[in-house]
């Protein structure tokens, strides 16, 4: 019995602990440039510029680009798997940052 209700309630917790967080991209920079999350956790990225629009892109990746993120506009992703996931900005490649996943 004891074991029998242990399971879902394992489920339930690692859903509940899932977290969405943000990255603002303002000034020509994604804040923080280093994020670490868990596995499951989704980042949204934020526009927070007054004029210029940005995307996300995922070298080495065969994830698309974001659509062009303009002022207020937000993209969201998903991570499974731990690592590092670095990534820049299609239209100002010197915009860097990255994704780390840590169990
Ligand atoms: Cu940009």
């Amino acid at each position: 019995m004891t074991k029998m209700l242990l399971l879902p309630l394992l489920l339930m917790s690692s859903l509940a602990a899932a977290e969405t967080r943000e990255v603002s991209i303002i000034n020509m920079k994604f804040e923080p440039e280093t994020l670490v999350i868990k596995p499951g956790d989704t980042v949204r990225w934020v526009n927070k510029e007054k004029r210029t629009y940005h995307t996300v892109l995922f070298k080495g990746e065969a994830v698309a680009e974001s659509q062009p993120l303009f002022p207020g506009d937000s993209h969201e992703r998903r991570f499974e798997l731990p690592g590092t996931y670095p990534y820049i900005c299609g239209p100002h490649p010197h915009m860097t940052a990255e994704i780390r996943v840590q169990p």
